[in-house]
């Protein structure tokens, strides 16, 4: 049976990722209203994403005989001033996602708690994965630099990204 200990640290965690969620939401607003299409479409989907992971912790809760709480969220930051700062926030966010990801763990270990360091397998994996995509939007950024239209070959590279993770998921759901 779940501890209470856990439920309420799960609880927290449906905070973050709606917080992540809604965070990216704005980001992506803002990206639209800079013409930004390529990044737009990315936030978007990174936001939806978010979703996803609350609504999956929500569940488990519920599955095993906890409540799942629906989170009170702060609202995040409606104006940004460039995106390559958007781009270093996620990072430094997914980054507070991943050390978040990883105390759930530790106290799931330390309850011996194995169905619930079971189901956070998958979290850890993500986060893994979003640090990476993260890490390399950013390098490209780097080499992008300040090159004339450098907004243009930025939103560009978004477009690639969209479309790499539209075939991946594609040839996913194929399987
Ligand atoms: Fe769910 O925090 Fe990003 O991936």
């Amino acid at each position: 049976m779940i501890s209470e200990n856990m439920v309420n640290a799960l609880n927290k965690q449906i905070e973050m990722e709606a917080y992540a969620s809604f965070l990216y939401l704005s980001m992506a607003s803002w990206a639209n209203t800079q013409g930004l299409e390529g990044c737009y479409q990315f936030l978007l989907s990174q936001s939806d994403e978010e979703r996803m992971h609350m609504l999956k912790i929500f569940e488990y809760i519920n599955e095993v005989d906890g409540h799942a709480l629906t989170p009170a969220i702060s609202q995040p930051p409606q104006k940004f001033t460039d995106i390559v700062e958007i781009f270093n926030d996620v990072y430094q966010h997914e980054k507070k996602v991943t050390a978040a990801i990883a105390n759930l763990v530790k106290l799931s270990n330390e309850e011996m708690d194995f169905t619930t360091l079971n189901f956070l397998q998958w979290y850890v994996e993500e986060q893994r994965e979003e640090e990476t995509t993260m890490r390399g939007i950013l390098d490209k950024l780097k080499l992008i630099g300040d090159a004339p239209n450098k907004l243009y070959f930025i939103d560009k590279e978004l477009e690639a990204v969209n479309k790499a993770k539209a075939a991946a998921e594609d040839a996913a759901n194929a399987q």
